[in-house]
């Protein structure tokens, strides 16, 4: 069995975080997400084949020719779009059943395993409250596969389409066949209802575990609490005798962990990293390697990308630390509205509600503040700019 990836999207809502680097490599729990992806399906298949994209190179140097001893395959998108024309990639490198999963959502390792088992074509669903955004699935009377519609108006059923398939190798002939929908890309839903057409059955697995589609900001947060909340602890790193280490945190080899620092996990506190002294980490949070959070700092359900480094005096809460960032002493991130209501953010020109109350700020790689910098709930810096000495920062700056 195979397991193809997709992994070539531009991954423009996470923006600025994508600038630099391409989603399915973004740090979840210290890990790139896409890893998490492979965990979910390494037992059942032989071989990965992912379908690469929107800084390809950078994918294939990171990953590299195998995963936990399963080989890695990459074949090249050259433009996105669409899932079945990613898919479509795959052919000449697949001649046996396969399964599909998207980079970017974490699912647990019962799905793919569930879809493998069912033999032929199948797709997973789950229940949403508000289906109106995804595929919608309904079920013929033996529980198979009687029609998908995308993002309807008026939901038939509260099934949404998963983005997670099993397909045998002719599919591709009806991948051919797909046409462009009226949102411009050659979708797989639309190769479905081919299938379903020319009289093929296709198998429905109704799944009611984790699903956590990882496509903006907040959801990158939302994974990494997720995933450190499963963790374990283990503390490798030169910990000072003084420091109080409480609950799952995980201090790898080669972090150092100085005097008087308080970690309530869950955390990782990755290689080369360099907390304290007298710093406070709390929540889930995970610092990359070679970041440095220094002197009376505390950090709280962040995520800092490797060599981000807030060295003195400062407060960062729910925020998102692109690599390199460095914020002057006394640079303070909100991440409470005054109202209590859940914070919003810039997706792509459009106000968002996150639904969350507690968000804090994202910042591209290569950000510096100035001293005193205060930074609004919800602000997202593009990369490489620098905000002046005490500057407050209400709005997005330095995005295209
Ligand atoms: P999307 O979430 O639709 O796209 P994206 O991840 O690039 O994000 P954004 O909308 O913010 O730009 O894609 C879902 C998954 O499918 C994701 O893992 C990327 C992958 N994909 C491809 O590999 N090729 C494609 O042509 C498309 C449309 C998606």
């Amino acid at each position: 069995m195979y397991g193809v990836v997709l992994a070539a999207g531009q991954g423009t809502r996470m923006q600025p975080l994508t600038d630099s680097q391409p989603k399915p490599l973004l740090p979840v729990g210290g890990q790139p997400l896409i890893e998490y992806v492979f965990d979910a399906c390494v037992d059942i298949v032989d071989e990965f084949v992912v379908v690469i994209g929107y800084r390809g190179d950078d994918v294939r140097a990171k990953l590299g020719d195998t995963y936990r001893e399963t080989p890695l395959t990459y074949v090249e998108q050259d433009e996105t779009a669409g899932t079945a024309h990613a898919i479509g990639q795959t052919e000449s490198v697949i001649d046996d059943r396969f399964v599909v999963l998207n980079g970017d959502v974490l699912v647990d390792s019962t799905l793919p395993t569930a879809l493998a088992e069912t033999g032929g074509h199948a797709v997973a669903t789950t229940s949403v409250s508000d289906p109106t955004a995804y595929g919608v699935v309904s079920l013929a009377p033996d529980g198979s596969l009687e029609d998908i519609v995308e993002k309807p108006a008026d939901p038939p059923t509260e099934l949404a389409n998963v983005g997670c398939y099993a397909f045998e190798p002719d599919i591709f002939e009806y991948i051919h066949r797909t046409e462009k929908s009226e949102r411009g890309e050659f979708e797989i839903t639309e190769t479905l209802e081919r299938l379903l057409a020319d009289g093929h059955d296709v198998s429905v697995v109704e799944y009611d575990g984790q699903w956590l589609d990882v496509g903006r900001p907040w959801e990158l947060l939302a994974a990494n609490e997720h995933v450190l909340a499963d963790s374990d602890r283990d503390i490798q790193g030169d910990t000072a005798s003084n420091a109080q280490l409480s609950g799952a945190v995980i201090i790898e080899e080669g972090a150092v962990i100085h005097d008087g620092v308080v970690i309530d996990g869950p955390a990782v506190v990755k290689s080369g990293a360099e907390i304290g002294p007298n710093a406070y980490i709390r929540g889930a949070t995970a610092i990359g390697a070679d970041s440095h959070v220094g002197h009376s700092v505390e950090v709280k359900n962040s995520i800092l990308l490797p060599g981000a480094t807030v060295p003195h005096l400062s407060y960062v809460g729910d925020s998102v630390l692109g690599r390199d960032v460095n914020l002057g002493a006394g640079t303070n991130v909100a991440n409470l509205r005054h109202d209590g209501e859940s914070v919003q953010m810039t997706i792509k020109d459009e106000r968002v509600d996150t639904g969350r109350r507690k968000l804090g700020v994202v910042l591209g790689d290569g950000v510096q503040t100035g001293i005193n910098t205060s930074l609004n709930a919800g602000v997202k810096i593009g990369c490489n700019v620098c905000i002046a000495p005490g500057a407050t920062v209400l709005h997005d700056r330095g995005l295209e």
